[in-house]
């Protein structure tokens, strides 16, 4: 694990952000959705401690080569059963979701989209039963390398995935890979196809896609020796046998960069969505209450721009 990727807590620091969680749990209206609890976590956040404040600003400003910040030794693991129904979300309050809504909060905007997990601010990714083949979070076979709502316009700038209980056997991995450490081996050519609009990307079925409609676009974006990325390796396609090429060496590339992090209880990984992909290794549910269980939010760094998306001026993107 490459060093610029993690930072862990002392225990002092994490003794000072469980404080601060749970004045923040015990506040009312203890609802996680509400406008006001958003607004308090938002201000709490400005009390983190400072070096994982200085940590997250500059991530903001520079991804590095990760793309991805893992904090490790955070308060706030399960002291519940893990849940097992599908579109699991927090509601109330707790100390795992007030530490993923402070980090969260502390890099940009808290968003979600109404027809994803209802919607929920603070989601839980745990495994399903019946859904173990799914290529969703609800899933347990390998998870195909994506960029989070990679078909939607205004996809997050940053996924946020807390880990509060391990898998048993503690195999699942979530694999991350940077486009910034991928780019490098791909020939110009296949970058300058990549780089046209000659793809489309599914969107899931709660979205109303049904993929004939989708809009074409390009795969990489920006400045080409240092681009955003745009596909999902379960949902994305090309339109030509020259882009289905370019995309097969893609995905080459993006694996020969990927890095694997079994996440532990109290490891949040902050992955920065424009030019990181993630994924995860098969692991094997018991469904017992004890089973790998994750918060995630989404982060937007500029609310403005999805405002005309948010119909009540809330946090929610139609
Ligand atoms: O299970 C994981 O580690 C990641 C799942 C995922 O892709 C997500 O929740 O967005
Ligand atoms: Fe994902």
């Amino acid at each position: 694990m490459s060093n610029d990727l993690a930072l862990t807590l002392t225990d002092a620091e994490r003794d000072g952000i469980a404080a601060i969680a749970r004045d923040l749990v015990a506040a009312p209206p203890r609802v996680i959705d509400d406008p006001s609890w958003v607004d308090d976590c938002r201000s709490a956040a400005a009390g983190l401690p400072v070096r994982l404040r200085r940590r997250l600003q500059d991530f903001r400003h520079d991804p590095g080569d990760s793309g991805a910040l893992l904090v490790r030794n955070l308060p706030g693991t399960a002291d519940r059963p893990t849940p097992a129904e599908p579109s699991s979300v927090e509601r109330e309050a707790s100390v795992g979701s007030a530490v993923i809504g402070l980090l969260s909060l502390h890099l940009g905007e808290l968003i979600a989209y109404r027809n994803e997990k209802s919607g929920a601010l603070v989601q839980n990714v745990v495994p399903v039963p019946g859904l173990e083949e799914q290529q969703s979070n609800a899933g347990s076979t390998r998870l195909a390398m994506h960029v989070e709502n990679a078909f939607h316009p205004r996809r997050p700038d940053y996924v946020c995935l807390f880990c509060i209980r391990a898998d048993h056997e503690r195999v699942a991995g979530l694999q991350l890979s940077c486009i910034r450490r991928a780019v490098g081996a791909l020939p110009d050519a296949i970058r300058a196809v990549l780089a046209e609009p000659r793809f489309t990307t599914q969107a899931p079925p709660s979205f109303g896609g049904d993929g004939a409609d989708a809009p074409r676009h390009a795969v990489l974006t920006g400045e080409p020796t240092d681009p955003d990325i745009q596909v999902d390796f379960h949902a994305t396609s090309g339109g030509d046998d020259e882009a289905k090429n370019a995309l097969e060496a893609l995905f080459e590339a993006v694996t020969g960069a990927a890095e694997t992090l079994p996440l532990q209880p109290g490891d949040l990984a902050l992955v920065d969505n424009r030019v990181t992909l993630h994924g995860r290794t098969v692991f094997t549910p018991r469904y017992d209450g004890n089973d790998r269980w994750l918060h995630r939010t989404f982060v937007h760094l500029d609310h403005r721009r999805s405002r005309a998306l948010r119909t009540r001026a809330g946090h929610v993107l139609a």
